[in-house]
């Protein structure tokens, strides 16, 4: 049994944004190779009136403007007849479940999904509550809208389908997976404005390289992001790499 191809949807009133996502890349790639297929619902094509009003002025006063529940529905239905009718709705909002690898992974299972991407200050609670599963934030910072949180989302997923990543790469061994950060690298010229690439390198000991670049991993996750490192899935190695610490190398 092959994967089945994925089918996103994205509601967005600057659908030319996404062409990035299947213009270029890793996920242009895979997008040009089958794996996923992308529609795209404006909508202001679902307005009420000839303007192409999508927005409206908030109940209960202050700045800004709110995107129409009906509207949004309107346009949510037209996705559904592209994407499908079982497609389970995620909407971008910085009120949202703050995105991580555990998600993607929980959501890159799903065979058609509808990304809603709102733009002023939000959308009518109302559309959310009736008609999305799921909403999503990228993190405790503001954007200017959800159009690019929803590509953000859109490329974890696309990373993790068989075959995106080509022969090079495995998303098993991207960070976050297993909680410790990357190691360095390095490529030519082995002196960089005075700066040695470490000998270790050099050396053509692929079992010292590969405990060098172990510890280098583990003493950068402990140093900068302490919170990822997963203490229990530490090995009898990795325990004693990290107690080998020195402030020379
Ligand atoms: C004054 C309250 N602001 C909410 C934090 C208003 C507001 C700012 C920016 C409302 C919407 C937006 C647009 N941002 C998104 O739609 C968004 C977002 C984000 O700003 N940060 C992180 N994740 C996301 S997902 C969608």
């Amino acid at each position: 049994m092959t994967e089945a191809r994925r089918r996103y949807g994205a509601i967005t009133l600057f659908p030319e944004m996404f062409d990035s996502l299947t213009g270029w890349g890793i996920t242009g790639r895979a997008h040009d190779q089958g794996l996923w297929g992308l529609s795209l619902t404006n909508p202001r094509d679902f307005a009420d009136d000839r303007h192409g009003t999508v927005d409206d002025r908030p109940y209960g006063g202050g700045p800004g403007m709110v995107m129409q529940a009906a509207v949004m529905d309107r346009a949510l239905e037209a996705s559904r007849q592209l994407v499908g009718a079982s497609a389970k709705v995620v909407a971008l909002t910085p009120q949202g479940r703050v995105f991580s690898d555990s998600l993607a992974r929980e959501l890159v299972s799903e065979t058609a999904l509808i990304f809603v991407a709102g733009r002023y200050e939000g959308i009518d609670e109302r559309f959310l509550e009736a008609s999305v599963d799921v909403e999503i934030s990228v993190g405790d910072f503001v954007v200017s809208g959800g159009e690019l949180p929803a590509m953000v989302v859109m490329d974890a997923l696309i990373r993790l389908l068989p075959g995106a990543l080509g022969h090079g790469g495995s998303a098993e061994e991207d960070s976050f997976v297993n909680g410790v950060l990357d190691w360095p690298h390095y490529t030519r010229p082995e002196t960089y404005r005075g700066v040695e690439v470490p000998a270790v390198l050099l050396s053509g000991d692929h079992g010292a390289i590969s405990r060098w670049r172990r510890a280098q991993a583990l003493r950068r996750t402990l140093d900068r992001r302490p919170d990822l490192l997963c203490w229990q899935g530490l090995s009898e190695e990795d325990r004693r790499l990290l107690s080998e610490w020195k402030l020379d190398d």
